[in-house]
């Protein structure tokens, strides 16, 4: 379907599109300072929607936030490079961490955007080497574990789910942990993020496992070597290969195999959930839910579709920019979690698929929290609506206009019956001027309650 269709299909997608486009434009403003400049350059177009947020994160993060997400990038891009060695990239990978304090760091591996990132490596260092030390100290000591654990993987299946845990703690786990540092080193969360590992882990879990299901044939049909991260011990009940999933005559085992895998993933988005509520920070709060939220969607799209097996299966345009515009707060972020769990409970067939009962009971357990924090959350907005006895500003304005008027009537009383063709001394004088300071005293009070804005 082409892109009228989709907009035709779903006409509230028009404007969060043209919303993100405008946030993308603004995102596209780069900085001054020529090596800052390049960062959110190659962001831009390594990352879409996602630079855009990293943008919006506060200026005390963002540029660290920035450097740690490129510096991720360049460990991947050489992870990722099967055209290097093995015994050339298991140092790379050990040593990495050490090379981001090197001015003089490039190297020539990746594709595209990630040679080019590879090449002027140097103009990341010197950003990197411009950060307060905490936030060097975080991505330097992430760096560090990630490419252990890759350089331990480079050559290790992934047989049991305790491997496929493992596998995506280094590579994206970690990620989680390390923001909770910087979140906890900017002190604009509590410093109880410091160190915490488990609900920053399931964070990163669950964005790779989506990732790693979503992007099954892509892996699969990588030249010169296939990539596999689905886990043999889920497989293996389904294929004699991983790669046989891929045919047309093992559709029905293969989405079977990917269902059990999104019921896996399914299982830590109650963690997730835990962790965006210590959040306090606005913009890592958008920073944090949207990525979830995402990945949640995309769990609903592939779960059941046989597509996954046939090309790249994606979320549509217009839903990721209404995600990216609906997740600022808990309620919003429950609010999306629960409509795509709803969607996903819709497409199970307890009968047909034999994970189809597990699958239901994550998803009751997932809703029932969501359910639990919307009724939470719209209380408490009920409540601060009730306690915030404030006027609407165009309340105020009609009130001081409405009395004004009455003010300059009751002053000018004698004018007003002669424009009338009355007598101007018509009325009773002790009557017109109770009117004056009645209407005065009107206007002094209403003047004073437009001020302070209070109903009471
Ligand atoms: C990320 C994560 C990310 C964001 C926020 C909180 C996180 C907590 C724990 C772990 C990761 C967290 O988000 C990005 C999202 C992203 O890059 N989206 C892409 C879409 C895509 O398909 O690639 C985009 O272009 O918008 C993410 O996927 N990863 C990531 C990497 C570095 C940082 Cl600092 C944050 C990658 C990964 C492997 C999931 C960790």
């Amino acid at each position: 379907m082409g892109v009228l269709g989709t907009l035709l299909r779903h006409p509230g997608d028009v404007i969060p599109l043209v919303k993100v486009k405008r946030m993308a434009d603004k995102a596209k403003r780069l900085p001054k300072e020529k090596n800052l400049a390049y960062c959110y350059d190659v962001l831009n177009k390594v990352s879409r929607s996602f630079a855009i947020v990293i943008q919006q994160l506060d200026e005390e993060l963002r540029d660290a936030v920035c450097v740690f997400y490129l510096v991720l990038r360049a460990l991947d891009t050489i992870e990722d490079d099967m055209a290097i060695p093995i015994d050339e990239k298991l140092p790379q990978l050990l040593e990495f961490y050490q090379y981001i304090y090197d001015p003089a760091y490039s190297t020539n591996c990746g594709e595209k955007h990630y040679k080019d990132l590879m090449a002027n490596y140097p103009k990341v260092t010197a950003v990197f080497l411009k950060l307060k030390k905490p936030y060097r100290e975080v991505i330097a000591d992430i760096t560090r574990r990630m490419g252990a654990g890759m350089a331990k993987f480079i050559e290790k299946e992934v047989m049991t789910m305790e491997d496929f845990d493992e596998y995506c703690h280094y590579v994206a786990g970690l990620v989680g942990i390390g923001l909770s540092n910087l979140w906890g080193a900017s002190k604009m969360e509590s410093k109880e993020f410091i160190g915490e590992e488990k609900l920053s882990n399931a964070m990163g879990l669950f964005l790779q496992k989506t990732n790693i299901i979503r992007d099954y044939l892509e892996d699969i049909q990588e030249l010169p070597a296939p990539r596999m991260f689905w886990p043999r011990s889920v497989w293996s009940k389904y294929a004699k290969e991983l790669d046989d999933l891929q045919h047309e005559e093992n559709r029905d085992a293969a989405v079977q195999c990917m269902n059990e895998l999104i019921t896996n993933a399914l299982h830590h988005s109650l963690d997730c959930m835990k962790y965006m509520a210590r959040i306090k920070e606005a913009s890592i709060f958008r920073f944090c839910a949207i990525p979830q939220v995402m990945a949640i969607a995309t769990l609903a799209e592939c779960y059941g579709n046989e597509n996954v097996f046939r090309g790249v299966v994606k979320i549509r345009r217009g839903l990721s920019a209404r995600i990216m515009l609906k997740c600022n707060n808990m309620l919003e972020f429950a609010t999306g979690f629960k409509y795509f769990a709803n969607q996903l409970v819709h497409k199970v067939q307890p009968n047909k698929d034999p994970n189809g009962e597990e699958t239901l009971r994550a998803i009751e357990a997932l809703e029932e929290v969501c359910d639990k924090i919307i009724a939470e959350e719209s209380e408490k907005m009920h409540v601060a609506r009730v306690n915030d006895d404030s006027l609407p500003m165009s309340t105020r304005m009609l009130l001081w206009f409405l009395f004004g008027g009455y003010f300059t009537y009751a002053w000018r009383l004698e004018e007003v019956r002669e424009s009338l063709g009355v007598n101007r001394h018509a009325g009773d004088p002790r009557v017109d001027a109770f009117q004056r300071w009645f209407a005065t005293i009107c206007f002094i009070i209403i003047s004073l309650l437009v001020i302070v804005g209070k109903k009471r």
